[in-house]
């Protein structure tokens, strides 16, 4: 109705008027419909780069003052890429940000990322690590690659105003929810982000100087956020994590990139390993290693990698103690051997003991006094554990 008054209006404005076109009022009234139809269109390209997940998100931690991000607990490549990210995207619209974690960076390949993206790309890297919610100091947090904060004193205190992630929860932000389950990493959404903002990915030799440009350091973690969350594209990967790469590839340094993803081991992750190797006790495809004490507990899982990738070797148990705490780690890739499930139902025999997982890793600490037999459990030695997890894997249990 209303484009129709506008038509007649026009008409016969133009009536009036002396017209190069003629007195025809069929080709007048086409004229004005085409225009009418071009600003409607122009409206609706604008309107929809306006509702664009990306831009929304900048528009979100722009106008909120100071933005705390909040990466999960131990984060992970994927985390800490999001963060940096998100914090870039911040930073664009004038707004500081600051970066959380609760928890350690562990596993020597997110020490890396850490460590290289400051020293190799001069980005200031401050993950700051906090004890509990009040150590955040800014009202407004922003989560990503997680929908809640969890495992910190008060983490149920935090209402965040933009959550950004792929993994299934009901987690919420007051003005900004962007939960993409489907997807093999967050680092996913990042990169669309990126390019929803029309920025460029910068090439590693560039001078930067425009903002709105996404430097190469995070361009590079990025790229490994995301092999590292799909299992190097060969897990959990859809059509977007390909797009990412794509858009990302201008930016990846492909010497960084090797260094992140292979940092130099130190001594006893390696000797560990060799002990999980050499130390292992076989039935049919599965594996189980007692390294003994470590003091880095990462290596524990580390070897537990290694040693799944033993030709013949289809799910393994490794375990290790420090600090009278035995810590598992379970891998498998045999559909027959749901990992989560196997450590937990060991542990369950074992008070204070805590076990679970995935199907293909899982991941447990026992108390030593309590495997011993203090509590209301007759205890158990660490070769009838041993039985216990064959069993499991096999199916007995
Ligand atoms: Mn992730």
């Amino acid at each position: 109705m209303l484009a129709t008054g506008v038509v007649e209006t026009v008409t016969e404005t133009i009536e009036v008027l002396p017209s190069p076109l003629g007195d025809d009022p069929a080709l007048v009234a086409g004229i004005v419909a085409s225009v009418i139809l071009l600003i409607l269109l122009a409206v609706a390209i604008f309107w929809r780069s306006y509702r664009l997940p990306g831009r929304r998100f900048a528009r979100t931690v722009g106008r909120n003052g100071d933005v705390g991000i909040l990466m999960h607990p131990n984060p992970d490549p994927d985390a800490m890429s999001c963060a940096l990210a998100a914090a870039t995207v911040a930073e664009s619209r004038d707004t500081n940000a600051s970066i959380y974690y609760p928890g350690q960076i562990r596993h020597h390949e997110n020490r890396a990322l850490e460590t290289l993206l400051e020293s190799e790309f001069e980005i200031e890297v401050s993950f700051e690590q906090i004890d509990a919610a009040d150590d955040i100091t800014e009202d407004a947090v922003v989560l990503v690659d997680h929908n809640e904060a969890r495992s910190f004193p008060n983490a149920e205190m935090i209402d965040p105003i933009a959550v950004v992630d792929h993994h299934p929860g009901d987690g919420t932000g007051q003005s900004f929810t962007d939960v993409r389950d489907e997807y093999g990493a967050c680092a996913t959404i990042f990169a669309e982000y990126i390019e929803e903002l029309d920025w460029r990915v910068a090439d590693p030799d560039e001078e930067l100087e425009d903002r709105e440009i996404l430097q190469p350091g995070i361009a590079t973690a990025l790229v490994y956020g995301i092999l590292s969350d799909t299992n190097k594209l060969t897990s959990g990967v859809t059509g977007a994590e390909f797009e990412a790469m794509r858009f990302l590839s201008p930016g990846i340094d492909e010497d960084i990139l090797d260094r992140i993803a292979n940092p130099d081991m130190d001594a006893e992750s390696l000797e560990i390993k060799a002990r999980a190797i050499t130390g292992r006790t076989v039935k049919s495809s599965f594996a189980i290693s007692d390294v003994g004490k470590v003091s880095n507990l990462d290596a524990i899982p580390q070897a537990a990698d290694e040693l799944r990738q033993l030709e013949g070797i289809s799910a393994v148990v490794v375990m290790g103690e420090r600090d009278g705490t035995i810590r598992l780690a379970g891998r498998s890739s045999d559909d027959r051997v749901h990992m989560g499930k196997v450590l937990s139902a060991v542990a369950d025999d074992i008070p204070m003991a805590e076990a679970g997982g995935h199907a293909r890793m899982g991941g447990g600490t026992i108390s030593i006094e309590h495997m011993e037999g203090l509590g209301p459990s007759d205890g158990m030695t660490r070769d009838e554990m041993k039985v216990r997890l064959f069993e499991a894997m096999g199916g007995d249990i």
